[in-house]
């Protein structure tokens, strides 16, 4: 899944995609068809930072950055094209608009979100967050931070099916660096096992995250080589779906993995 930020301030994309405030559709339509050329099946488009401490935005500056570029990938593009967004207008103008899955970083616990979504037919992605944007980096806090989490995603899938979601349409993430420290998102990534048991596909986001910096030093424009290592260890630990910016690198990496795997099974 390779990631396309359409907002002005996401950590390391943003504003790459704007002009003035209008989306720049020739330049995504470029790095789209990059994308998909180096092996992206789904292009996650997004018009809300989730940035700790960014401004929230209008239900119609989402739409207006969001739609037009839901309709200029859906129709070009072999890719999939997911919407990032937690809102009802939205997920709904976007499945029009052809959008072919949702991902909510809430969870699709926003009023009408559930509703919205299960309307559509679209696969959901639900993700863990505790807390909101704002303030979910101050002081994170768990028990047992798989096991919440595992919970959490259980409930909500359970909300989704009830809802009138397809099991066969639900995929989970942990949602690393949204409300942890680095060594929950450690604990995440090695108990990932417990939430493959929960039965659903895994989605992980870990490209270029501040975690690599905890663990590198490195800056944001610095943390490839940080982001293929983990996209690698988590693809090898059943992961189904590595949300990234650096597909061409991620897909080389993977295109070893499958290669080993293969020998594993002989
Ligand atoms: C600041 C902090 C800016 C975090 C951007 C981000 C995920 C996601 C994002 C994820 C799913 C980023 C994130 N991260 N959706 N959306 N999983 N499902 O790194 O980990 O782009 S936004």
């Amino acid at each position: 899944m390779g990631v396309l930020n359409i907002t002005p301030d996401s950590f390391s994309d943003g504003g790459r995609w704007l002009s003035g405030d209008k989306p720049d559709l020739d330049a995504l339509r470029r790095e789209a068809d990059a994308m998909c050329a180096s092996g992206a099946r789904v292009l996650d488009v997004g018009g809300e930072s989730t940035r700790p401490g960014a401004a929230p935005v209008s239900e119609q500056e989402e739409l207006d950055r969001v739609l037009p570029v839901v309709e200029v990938l859906s129709a070009g593009c072999d890719a999939i094209v997911s919407v990032d967004t937690s809102t009802p207008a939205v997920i709904r103008a976007a499945a029009d608009a052809g959008a072919g899955m949702l991902n909510d970083v809430r969870a699709l616990r926003r009023d009408g979100a559930l509703a919205a979504a299960a309307q559509t037919g679209l696969p959901v992605c639900l993700m863990h967050m505790q807390g909101d944007p704002a303030t979910m980096q101050v002081e994170p806090s768990y028990g047992d931070v798989v096991g919440e989490v595992a919970e959490f995603l259980d409930q909500r899938a359970t909300a989704c099916r009830d809802a009138g979601i397809d099991a066969q349409r639900i995929l989970l993430d942990p949602g690393f660096g949204f409300g942890k420290t680095l060594a929950h998102n450690m604990a995440l990534l090695a108990g990932l096992s417990r939430l493959l048991d929960l039965g659903f596909p895994v989605l992980v986001g870990l490209s270029r995250k501040s975690m690599i910096a905890k663990l590198t030093g490195r800056d944001v424009g610095e943390r490839l080589a940080g982001s293929i290592s983990l996209a690698l260890l988590a693809a090898e630990r059943g992961a189904s779906l590595l949300r990234v910016h650096d597909v061409a690198e991620t897909a080389d990496a993977l295109r070893i993995l499958a290669a080993l795997k293969t020998v594993e099974k002989e």
